[in-house]
């Protein structure tokens, strides 16, 4: 959808002399800047052509949203992806990550290097997302999360997207109720927030129709949070889908946390164009940063906007943070999915690294753990490598689930 934002009107808190966002567009800003619910109306009038004087007045709106959430802090977390095998028969249209058995890039990782990388590293969390596959079927998986969490009692576990939810669900005859049920008592915390891609119909019959669309990514998710487990939500952007698809994700995830309160945090994924199969260029960074923007003024009631380094590049990423995130995700270790669709970012990112990049960006870095509660909070940053185990927590967690009286919980 394209919107046109050339009369001049003025709203409160832009400066620019050039520019004076009107209408909608200004109303907005405006109400977004001040953390206000949009219409659905208001909502649209935010898409349109990345200009940059729409790209300042975006982020403008956006920083003054995130800087009332959480003034200059940017957090990240220590933490490990884990991705036991990727053999996968889905063939969704944009994915490089899956293989054929016999494909040259087919992996299949064993449990004792996976535990023997948590021991080695000891991260705060583990991501853990796979292929749909025999060779790591439900029981293996589930066996995995409680070898985890018998081994490492404070790990944080964020596992499984919806749509291996509902390929363990089908595989095994339970219902997804029940994998859900069984997972959280081996010891998982989180489901991440893949498989959504965009809430189109459109889309996903031209790219993804062999797995849950819009309608079951969603129902999964709520049934997750009536059973206490927090999840994230993801959107998939920059492969051919309009603003106006963008603007109806943002707001279908907006209805349903008004009603269970349970997503922890939402992430934009920058199409990585991989072997260019249906788009050679992926969004550009301007696009990231205005995708970002609209997010953090769409989505009132997500607590935390994750800026995903991986696939933004680490200096969009960065940037993005004055574009409305508050979190940049973490240091991964080995990220897997962009980078076997040609991201050229680094495959995982030193503390320090990271420190120095959120410091670079104007913004003052906090380790986080998985439930985006602060470690070392007043700690000078330069410390937190050198004290991995000393914490201090100050509980965001009412954040997620703030509306629990009224949840299915
Ligand atoms: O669902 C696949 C996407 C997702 C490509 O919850 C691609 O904290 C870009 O969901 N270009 C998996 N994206 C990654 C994911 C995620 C990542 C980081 C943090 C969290 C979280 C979740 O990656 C898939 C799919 O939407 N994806 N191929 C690609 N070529
Ligand atoms: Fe398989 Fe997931 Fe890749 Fe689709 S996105 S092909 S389900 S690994």
């Amino acid at each position: 959808m394209k919107t046109k934002r050339r009369v001049p009107g003025g709203v409160r808190g832009m400066k620019s002399d050039m520019f004076h966002p009107h209408g909608l567009f200004a109303k907005a800003l405006g109400k977004g800047a001040n953390r206000e619910r949009l219409t659905r109306e208001e909502a649209r009038a935010l898409a349109g052509d990345v200009t940059p004087d729409a790209l300042h007045a975006l982020g403008t709106a956006a920083l003054a949203n995130r800087r009332r959430r959480f003034d200059d802090r940017a957090t990240y977390i220590f933490n490990l992806h884990i991705n036991p095998a990727n053999i996968c028969a889905m063939g969704c249209t944009f994915c490089n990550y899956a293989a054929g058995p016999n494909a040259p890039h087919a992996y299949v990782l064993e449990e004792s290097e996976i535990l023997e990388k948590v021991r080695r590293l000891q991260p705060t969390e583990t991501h853990i997302v796979g292929g749909l596959n025999r060779v790591w079927p439900y029981e293996r998986n589930l066996a995995l999360v409680s070898e985890l969490r018998q081994q490492f009692p404070d790990l944080y576990i964020k596992a499984y997207t919806a749509v291996e939810i509902d390929f363990f669900a089908r595989t095994t005859g339970k219902s997804e109720g029940e994998v859900l049920r069984e997972l959280q008592r081996a010891g998982l915390d989180a489901l991440p927030g893949g498989g959504a891609e965009i809430f189109s119909e459109r889309l996903w019959r031209l790219h993804w129709r062999n797995k849950i669309g819009p309608y079951d990514w969603l129902r999964i998710h709520r049934l997750a949070h009536a059973m206490g487990i927090p999840t994230n939500a993801t959107m998939l952007f920059g492969f051919g889908e309009t603003w106006e698809e963008r603007i109806v994700h943002l707001l279908r995830l907006r209805e349903v946390q008004d009603d269970t309160g349970g997503f922890a945090c939402f992430i934009p994924l920058a199409f990585q164009p991989g072997s260019g199969r249906f788009v050679e260029e992926g969004p550009t960074p301007l696009e990231t940063l205005a995708v970002l923007a609209v997010s953090r003024l769409v989505l009132d009631n997500v607590p935390h906007l994750k800026s995903y380094w991986p696939m933004a590049g680490v200096e969009t990423a960065a940037a993005g943070l004055s574009w409305g995130a508050d979190d940049m995700d973490g240091t991964i270790s080995e990220e897997k999915i962009a980078h076997l669709a040609g991201a050229r970012t680094p495959v995982g990112l030193a503390r320090e690294r990271m420190i120095e990049t959120i410091r670079a960006a104007g913004f003052r870095p906090v380790e986080r753990d998985g439930r985006f509660e602060e470690r070392l909070l007043g700690v000078p940053a330069d410390d937190h490598a050198a004290e991995p185990g000393s914490t201090q927590t100050v509980g965001t967690r009412d954040a997620v689930f703030p509306n629990e009286e009224g949840s299915h919980r």
